[in-house]
């Protein structure tokens, strides 16, 4: 709970100004240029406040689940810290799901919500939630501002506690009477300088005398890599001691897709080679990641030859899955840099050479020139029209999936999507923030109908913000994910997955949005071309092969080892 900043500052501005002021001036100090929020009457004073502080650019969402998962976008987007507003009790409420995901990618979020009056708290006032109860289990830290001196203090260890060690949301409540009292402003804080994490030397060495005696090593590079920004590092270690590199869903785009030594998503519906890669490894080095279940699969059969090297920022992320050799509390840049300078050069081709022989592999599936637009050729076609700069944002579900496969993407962090959670319904609202974050990049989410459906109001806020995003629904008229499983799983008893669409062009129309619908190949590619070229806001409704599966696929409670394979049709 609360930890408050109780110092009364020597050097405070002799103008006295409302705790709602102050909320907006701390953000203004804390550089957060664009903030997303919802209004409401536990708030009401800070957006009285808000049109005296034009250095905040505040976008009105349409739902508070918007606002924290275009707050996320933002942030994953930009590397800055996204921030959401709520009022108390439903507009908290509806942060929660956005929180989680946040929390569960190790995403920097400051949400502030308004509280009911002090002296109403714990009345079950109307609209009082006790909303640090509900989210100590999904952000770092939350806390409830109790005095008016503590706004600024609180909201700059906020952003401090968002963005330092491994980043996450962090939520700062503040009931209405402390957003009307008044204090002392005070001077901008200088920034903290942020020291990456440096390794301890003898974990360091350990790990590379492990890895110098390694036949078959392989790296596995999670979120933690692109979090550090250390793709260069990534890639000098793995050049210099030829070692492939497999990624978590969240870890794509810390290598070039193209690279040599990349092999792909590993787990559940990771390619072939990166799953038997990390089978085969004799050592594995994982950096920033968390080994969770859907990249391990069966635990025990979990990289069965290998010995583990875990480096990761959170030292309660060690061990706790994996049996680990070697654990390395530190920053994935600094890890990396100092392994490669610990290990001479060495070249092993027969076992990175596997992965071009996997590649020359032909196609195992000649039914792409029989079906009309097979999922995987539509998410080529889009890689292909969108820019070399542009963002992708994937939705939960097979789409999800065959983004991860198949954008095959060269520039670093150009994917964003909920891996930890897998909410669907955040890439419309996080691709929002996104563009917001990345006014000059191009930014593409892809959803499927399910997905779409739940938070395709926001399309109202693109169009308000006039954020040109492409939203490219991958439409099967299915919950795809669910369907599958039902189908290999659970005997082919489908319930509850066939799913119905509204019209969706006519819906964008309603909107006042480009909406163009696509049922044929040859439509296709002028399709994403003219959503490319228009300058605002286009929904795509690709009418995909319906029942498509994801390939390959680990079964539930496999081993990786086990993937299933595309039958060849
Ligand atoms: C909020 C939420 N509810 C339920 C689920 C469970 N779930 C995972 S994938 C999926 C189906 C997604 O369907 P759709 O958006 O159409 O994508 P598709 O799999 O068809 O590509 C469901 C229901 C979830 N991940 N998130
Ligand atoms: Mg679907």
């Amino acid at each position: 709970m609360a930890t408050l900043v109780r110092s009364a500052s020597p050097q405070a501005d002799a103008v006295e100004r409302r705790g709602a002021d102050l909320v907006w001036r701390a953000l203004e100090h804390a550089g957060a240029s664009v903030v997303f929020g919802y209004p409401g009457g536990a708030c009401l004073p800070l957006y009285d406040a808000l049109p005296d502080h034009a250095g905040v650019h505040h976008v009105l969402v349409r739902h508070e689940q918007g606002a924290a998962h275009m707050a996320d976008g933002y942030a994953r987007a930009t590397g800055r810290v996204g921030v959401c507003v709520a009022t108390s009790g439903p507009g908290a409420t509806n942060l929660v799901t956005g929180l989680a995901c946040a929390y569960m990618d190790s995403v920097p979020i400051v949400a502030i919500t308004g509280q009911v009056s002090t002296p109403m708290m714990g009345r079950d006032a109307f609209q009082e939630t006790d909303v640090l109860g509900m989210v100590g289990s999904i952000t770092k830290h939350s806390y409830l501002v109790e005095r008016v001196e503590d706004v600024e203090p609180t909201i700059h260890q906020a952003f401090e506690v968002a963005r330092s060690g491994r980043p996450g949301p962090v939520l700062v409540d503040i009931p209405k009477d402390i957003q009307l009292r008044t204090a002392a402003a005070r001077p901008k804080p200088s920034a903290p300088a942020a020291a990456p994490r440096g390794a301890d030397a003898r974990e360091l060495d350990r790990a590379a005398a492990l890895l110098a005696g390694a036949q078959r090593p392989v790296i596995i590079a999670g979120h933690g890599v692109r979090l550090a920004r250390a793709h260069g590092e990534l890639r000098v270690l793995a050049e210099r001691i030829d070692a492939p590199v497999v990624t978590t869903l969240l870890g794509i785009g810390a290598i070039a897709a193209d690279h040599r030594l990349a092999a792909g998503m590993l787990g559940m519906h990771g390619s072939a080679e990166a799953n038997r890669m990390v089978n085969d490894a004799d050592v594995i080095l994982g950096v920033g990641l968390r080994f969770d279940d859907r990249v391990t699969g069966k635990i025990s059969a979990f990289a069965p030859r290998a010995r583990i090297i875990h480096a990761d920022l959170d030292p309660t992320q060690i061990g706790k899955n994996v049996p680990t050799e070697v654990g390395i509390i530190a920053d994935a840049g600094a890890v990396l840099f100092a392994l490669a300078t610990r290990l001479d050069a060495t070249s092993r081709p027969e076992w990175s050479g596997r992965l071009a022989a996997g590649r020359a592999r032909p196609r195992l599936a000649a039914y792409e020139d029989r079906v009309e637009l097979p999922p995987r050729l539509v998410v080529r076609a889009i890689r292909e029209t969108a820019s070399d700069d542009a963002y992708f944002v994937a939705d939960v579900g097979q789409h999800q999936m065959w983004a991860a496969q198949h954008l095959r993407l060269t520039q670093p962090d150009r994917f964003l999507t909920s891996g930890g959670l897998g909410a669907m319904g955040y890439a419309l609202p996080a691709a929002i923030g996104a563009q917001l974050g990345r006014p000059a990049s191009e930014v593409w989410a892809i959803a499927g109908d399910g997905g779409a459906q739940m938070t395709i109001h926001e399309l109202g806020t693109a169009v308000q913000e006039q954020t040109p995003v492409k939203l490219a629904i991958l439409n099967n008229g299915y919950l795809g994910m669910v369907r599958q499983w039902q189908q290999l799983f659970h005997g082919g008893r489908i319930s509850q997955t066939p799913i119905s669409s509204p019209d969706y062009v006519k819906l964008a129309g309603a909107y006042d949005v480009l909406g163009i619908c696509v049922e044929l190949r040859r439509e296709l590619g002028p399709a994403l071309e003219r959503a490319k070229a228009h300058r605002g806001p286009v929904v795509l409704d690709i009418r995909i092969e319906r029942e498509a599966n994801v390939w390959p696929i680990v079964p539930p409670g496999g081993a990786n080892a086990d993937l299933i394979e595309e039958p060849l049709a």
